[in-house]
């Protein structure tokens, strides 16, 4: 099953590495045929080249939109050549078989990330190249064909192994990453285009990802997993850089994602912040007047859960707050920047784990998120909802302080990142009380409040934190039943979305015991 490339054709965008490509081609003695701008690259070091328009004899027009769409360019990727039909038009046509494709596309994805016009976008979808790619990669049985500049140096050495020859499974091999190339460039160009037109449901979808790493395992070790980027450069797990530690794993990126997008609610121009994350929830999320004051608030809110967590914080992590993070077990710390100073005090930590960002991802960006059903996909915008000031409605007789009411934005925020039904209770710029998960509100509002009662026990409090608290609700309280097991821990205001049938019945309540009760008109389901 070996192949020897005899003849080669090159038309790349991307000309890294070409003339070492070509190079080592050459040496091997395959004849080099190749597209106006690869040609003159090529030509220009010095190389012999053959230009396709001479093999077409068509020159290239309409501004390279047609240059290698002709049958003596797909003839010869296509034929069969142990088929005496295919060899038998080769002949009669004077088409010569093409062993080697290298191809990189025009960059499509690039002019879009660059925020380029329509008119732009469009130009830079490639045509030529793709059904080359489809081509060659069909004929994987005789051709070899190469979409990444990655794949030249193996390209090289399977041929020195070979003498000139590539084996099947390499060719194999090289097929399937190209199908994967075309496949992903067209779904680019497809979600590009459903944005350009606004389309927000298009009637057909198609999903592409790049392959950043296998990791040890899925959620469950009996489960294999794999991490995949979709290009966004949108500051997260998926883009950081990471400086210490073994590698992130499945659960670790998905708990790391959601402590990130969680503190960036916060912007660091009103203060530092910090969310400590454990499955996918936090169980401490605070402001500080320092890093390390907001870390320690954070931490107070629930020690026990807190161990072995993973952190987020808004800003430059600094060397005061990496001692103390330092004083438990945490798997991950993910920051904007951190100093030098606290990558010091972590370097003697060898299993934490440092990622730096360089940003904050925009909360307000669009986007959108994915979820996996059987059969299918559930696609929907990201949850970029944002609530001000001028949208909250007073319900109750009593109005909410300026203190109180810039704990419950506080709250509403974290709430926006805690598993329905989800009940955050917050003093001081601090979370005291998180209850995540449960299928009944009153009860993560009971969760929460007890969870309270034990940190106090714990850290020897005559009562615990949620006395004197505000409390966000994700979704509105059904009953009364909720808001009244908030008033018992100590609550004396609530923030909920309401819209509830019982609304009355439910502000009525918050009345009855004292209350000062917002409505958002704006719910933030999370599950
Ligand atoms: O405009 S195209 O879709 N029409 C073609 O026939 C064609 N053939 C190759 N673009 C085409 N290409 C692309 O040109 C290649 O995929 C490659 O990205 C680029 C190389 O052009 P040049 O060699 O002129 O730099």
């Amino acid at each position: 099953d070996l192949v020897k490339i005899r003849r080669a054709l090159l038309s790349v965008s991307d000309k890294t590495g070409l003339i070492e490509l070509a190079t080592a081609l050459d040496a091997q003695g395959v004849e080099l045929l190749s597209t106006g701008g690869t040609a003159k690259a090529i030509r220009d070091a010095g190389l012999a080249v053959r230009d396709v328009s001479e093999i077409t004899n068509f020159p290239e027009m309409m501004d390279g939109r047609v240059k290698t769409l002709h049958p003596m360019v797909h003839g010869g990727l296509l034929a069969l050549r142990d088929n005496d039909d295919h060899i038998a038009a080769m002949d009669a046509h004077g088409i010569g078989a093409i062993d080697l494709l290298v191809v990189n596309l025009y960059p499509f994805e690039e002019t879009v990330a660059k925020g380029g016009d329509y008119d732009d976008c469009i130009e830079n979808i490639d045509i030529g190249g793709p059904a080359m790619i489809r081509a060659a990669a069909k004929n994987h049985g005789f051709v070899s064909v190469v979409v990444d500049v990655q794949d030249y140096d193996g390209l090289i050495d399977q041929m020195k192994a070979n003498e000139g020859a590539t084996d099947l499974a390499f060719r194999q091999e090289l097929a399937q990453c190209a199908y994967a190339r075309t496949g992903a460039y067209d779904a680019a160009v497809s979600t590009w285009m459903a944005g350009a037109i606004g389309k927000a449901a298009p009637r057909r979808r198609a999903i592409a990802g790049e392959f950043v790493q296998e990791m040890r395992y899925g959620e469950n070790p009996h489960q294999s997993a794999s991490f995949y980027s979709n290009g966004s450069e949108r500051a997260g797990v998926a883009t950081a850089t990471q400086h210490q530690g073994k590698a992130l794993s499945y659960n670790n990126i998905n708990d790391t994602d959601a402590a990130f997008e969680l503190v960036a609610e916060f912007d660091p121009k009103d203060g530092p912040a910090v969310a400590i994350i454990k499955h996918a929830n936090p169980c401490g999320v605070a402001r500080g007047a320092t890093l390390a004051e907001a870390y320690e608030k954070a931490f107070q809110c629930d020690q026990t859960s807190a161990f072995g967590g993973i952190i987020a914080l808004n800003q430059t992590l600094d060397g005061a707050t990496a001692e103390q993070i330092c004083n438990i077990f945490t798997e991950v710390v993910i920051a904007p920047e951190a100093t030098d100073e606290a990558k010091a005090v972590f370097a003697a930590k060898k299993n934490l784990r440092l990622l730096t960002t360089g940003g904050l991802p925009d909360v307000l960006a669009a986007g959108q998120t994915w979820r996996q059903v059987s059969g299918g996909y559930l696609i929907q915008d990201r949850d970029n909802g944002f609530i001000g000031m001028d949208d909250l409605k007073v319900v109750t007789k009593k109005q909410p302080s300026e203190a109180e009411l810039k704990d419950m934005f506080f709250a509403w925020k974290v709430a926006k990142h805690v598993k329905s039904n989800a009940i955050v209770y917050v003093k001081d710029g601090a979370t005291v009380g998180v209850g995540a998960g449960q299928m009944s509100r009153v009860d993560s509002t009971r969760i929460a409040a007890r969870k309270a009662q034990d940190m106090a026990d714990v850290l020897g409090l005559p009562a615990p934190l949620t006395q004197g608290s505000v409390v966000a609700s994700d979704a509105f309280f059904p009953f009364s039943d909720g808001l009244l097991t908030a008033a018992e821990a100590g609550a004396t205001a609530i923030i909920q979305p309401g819209g509830s049938m019982r609304d009355d019945e439910v502000i009525a309540a918050a009345d009855e015991a004292g209350l000062a009760m917002v409505f958002t008109g704006m719910r933030h389901f999370r599950h």
